[in-house]
């Protein structure tokens, strides 16, 4: 097994000032762990998926049986910060995407490629959420077309396009390929991360990059207000770190035909953003801990109060055995801002930034810091 990384996302937090509130080495040194236990033999390459010779060079030496693109910039906040950073992640995640499939075209045709999507392509509709297709009847006649998408930031529109960038390549080249439209992760640990704390995976807190679950566990060790965004009634897909790793390993083990091309929605649960506010608080609460829960001015453009429902069958019907949301992830969670307090940097909690708002003004640049290049 081969990892092909360009290590953007540390320059991205060096140049933003923010890191993961768990210490992360470097990845030379994760490789160097997981390969002491004596797992399959992981080894690294440096590499942009940007870069097409460099990407077509490395799926040439290493012969893929499976390609799991995970190399993009994966936060929506990023996205909408200015006008560079939204070029930079349609940047990094079209035209990478773009590389995978033509160097997979030249160099790995047979490979199955095992996607990362998003369950914010498909936005909020007001009718169940399909797994990629739908059934629609129109005018007297009927076809399976792709799930209608109402991507919520820069960020998830890239997601969207990669998506139809894949069917498309599936369709014209017979090329094999699984999307993987995932909900917000959760959790810190795996049994991996357990076995070996140099593995410990990144677990961010702040307003760019940290995710909804996540925060209100640090915050709420923090003893700082858990902050909802507007209502908080925005209910979102939710799945355990956990099952993440499973549900990668199950689409790799059952590959896409040729010319196939698979969407599975990737998460376990469906909870609205206050729902979780609540489940926090309950638990810290147990810990002597009494978080406020402070709805706070929405930053995004987003839903409120809304319908929502989604199928995911297609992971459990080759095997998935969800863990389910329970007390013990979130002290985990609630432990580790503890041990690691001293990381934290509080005034990077507050969301920073705002859809409405263009951060292309003075005030704008100087709330968020730093642009990447
Ligand atoms: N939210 C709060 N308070 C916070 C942070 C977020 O109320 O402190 C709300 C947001 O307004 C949003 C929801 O929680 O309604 C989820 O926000 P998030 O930051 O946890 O997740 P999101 O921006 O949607 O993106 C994350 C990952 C992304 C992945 C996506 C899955 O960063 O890579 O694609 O989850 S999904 O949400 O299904 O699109």
């Amino acid at each position: 097994m081969t990892i092909l990384d360009n290590l953007v996302r540390r320059a991205w937090d060096r140049e933003l000032g923010v890191s993961s509130l768990t210490p992360i080495r470097s990845l030379e040194e994760r490789v160097a762990a997981w390969n002491e236990l004596a797992r399959r033999p992981l080894q690294f390459q440096a590499c942009d998926a940007t870069d097409y010779p460099a990407l077509l060079e490395a799926f040439r030496s290493t012969r893929p049986d499976a390609i799991v693109h995970f190399g993009q910039q994966r936060s929506a906040p990023f996205s909408m910060m200015n006008r560079d950073a939204a070029v930079a992640t349609l940047v990094n995640n079209t035209i990478g995407n773009m590389n995978v499939l033509w160097a997979m075209r030249e160099a790995a045709p047979d490979a199955h490629l095992v996607k990362l999507g998003t369950m914010g392509e498909y936005g909020t509709p007001n009718i169940e959420i399909e797994e990629g297709f739908i059934r629609i009847e129109h005018k007297g006649r009927s076809d399976r077309l792709p799930f209608p998408k109402q991507p919520g930031s820069f960020y998830h529109l890239t997601k969207t396009s990669d998506s139809d960038h894949i069917y498309f390549a599936c369709r014209a080249w017979g090329l094999r390929a699984t999307d993987l439209n995932q909900g917000v992760v959760y959790g810190l640990s795996t049994d991996e991360t357990v076995a070996c704390e140099r593995l410990v995976n990144r677990l961010d807190y702040d307003g760019v990059f940290g995710t909804v679950l996540n925060r209100f566990c640090i915050e709420a060790a923090l003893g700082v207000p858990l902050t909802v965004y507007g209502l908080g009634g925005q209910s979102r897909t939710f799945i355990n770190i956990r099952d993440t790793a499973r549900c990668i390993a199950l689409a790799v083990e059952s590959p896409a035909e040729p010319g196939e091309f698979r969407v599975f929605n990737q998460f376990t649960e469906i909870f609205s953003v206050l729902e979780l506010a609540r489940r926090v608080h309950y638990v810290a609460a147990r810990r002597g801990l009494e978080p406020r829960i402070e709805h706070l001015p929405n930053p995004r453009v987003e839903r409120e109060a809304h319908y929502y429902s989604s199928t995911n069958e297609h992971l459990l019907s080759l095997g998935l055995e969800p863990r389910l949301l329970d007390d013990g992830v979130l002290d985990d969670l609630m432990s580790a801002a503890v041990r690691f307090r001293d990381r934290i940097d509080p005034a990077q909690i507050a969301p920073a930034i705002s859809w409405a708002a263009p951060f292309e003004t003075a005030a704008g640049r100087a709330a968020v810091g730093a642009v990447p290049a």
